[in-house]
């Protein structure tokens, strides 16, 4: 990668558990956060995103291995930086710990049994599992929003599609990395739906949320996050799932169309002459049904074809 450079590394070839924390101006908490990880994990690797204040020297300072992207460039990009580390490190299980101590420390040897067994490929902290009076409420109303989108579009059965504690085992690391795209906060939605394609096993383990006073735990405005994730599901579902995100509205303006045509023959009948607004409404609606269901057909032999391209190409 040409714009980020190791800074440290003490690490030779393999890792068993690697800790990855994405960090944007985090001075006031990575500290904290690196001692707290170093507990229960081999090496923790801050992937310092551009930030313009001391997080990096903190980080250093404070034992971790650090990454450090020129220039910001999004928590998607961050995560990636790090999944990539772990494939390199042959890490046996890649965690995901935020930097802003909202994360409690004491789960990740819970994230990581499950893989070490060779239980399941990935393991998702989730704040829903267990009633959880933790997390506020705009943000509960927003999580499960984007979680309800995204199973519905994605074979999914997840409770929590936003949470950034997450733990990866090294299977799983070859198959999503080569896929991820997302650079910002869509990336928690994309590797859900990457997994989904590529069949990996998810378990979900109850975590807490933690708001440490004087912390400012969300760096983005709660609307502005919530649409940048919705928009990049939209345009995931678009590019993944196209039978489903056109087939399902052709389906509906079909159905809608036909209880209109019946009616417009049925006033045909008794008035003897065509409603005028309604055949054309349901002209309008026949032929929305017939565009949505030409681009389902079209995207999904698209897609098919680039994921093909992409197998062939990787098994090369
Ligand atoms: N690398 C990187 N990390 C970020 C960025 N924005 C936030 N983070 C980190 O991502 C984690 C979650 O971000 P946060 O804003 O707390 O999300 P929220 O708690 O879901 O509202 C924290 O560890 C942040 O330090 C960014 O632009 N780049
Ligand atoms: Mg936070």
């Amino acid at each position: 990668m040409s714009d980020e450079s190791t800074v440290k590394s003490k690490m030779t070839q393999s890792v068993g558990v690697l800790v990855c924390i994405p960090a944007y101006n985090a001075e006031s908490t990575i500290s904290e956060a690196i001692k707290r990880c170093q507990k229960f994990a081999d090496l923790v690797l801050v992937i310092n995103d551009g930030s313009s204040d001391n997080t990096e020297f903190l980080a250093k300072e404070a034992g971790a291995d650090v990454i450090s992207h020129k220039q910001n460039r999004g928590y998607g990009a961050a995560i990636k930086t790090g999944l990539i580390e772990g494939l390199k490190k042959n890490a046996k299980v890649t965690i995901t710990f935020d930097a802003d101590l909202q994360h409690d420390e004491n789960d990740i040897p819970k994230l990581v049994k499950p893989i070490i067994d060779d239980t399941t490929d990935i393991v998702i902290g989730s704040r829903f599992i267990q009633k959880n009076d933790d997390v506020k409420n705009y943000r509960k109303f927003g999580i499960k929003l984007i979680t309800v989108l995204v199973n519905l579009f994605m074979n999914t059965h997840i409770s929590d599609a936003e949470s950034g504690l997450r733990a990866y085992s090294i299977d799983s690391l070859k198959e999503l990395v080569p896929v991820l795209e997302t650079e910002g906060m869509g990336m928690s939605s994309e590797i859900l739906l990457k997994s989904s394609v590529c069949k990996l096993k998810i378990l979900e383990i109850p975590r807490k949320e933690m708001y440490p006073d004087g912390v400012k735990t969300s760096s983005k405005n709660p609307l502005k996050h919530g649409l940048s994730v919705v928009f990049t599901i939209i345009k995931l579902i678009i590019e993944n799932k196209p039978l489903k995100a056109f087939g399902i509205p052709s389906v509906i303006f079909f159905a809608i169309s036909i209880i209109s045509a019946l009616n417009v023959i049925d006033f045909y009948n008794t008035v003897g002459r065509l409603p005028l607004g309604l055949t054309i409404f349901t002209v309008l609606l026949l032929s929305t049904a017939f565009f949505f269901s030409l681009a389902a057909m079209l995207l999904y032999v698209l897609s098919r074809l680039a994921t093909r391209i992409n197998f062939n190409l990787r098994t090369k």
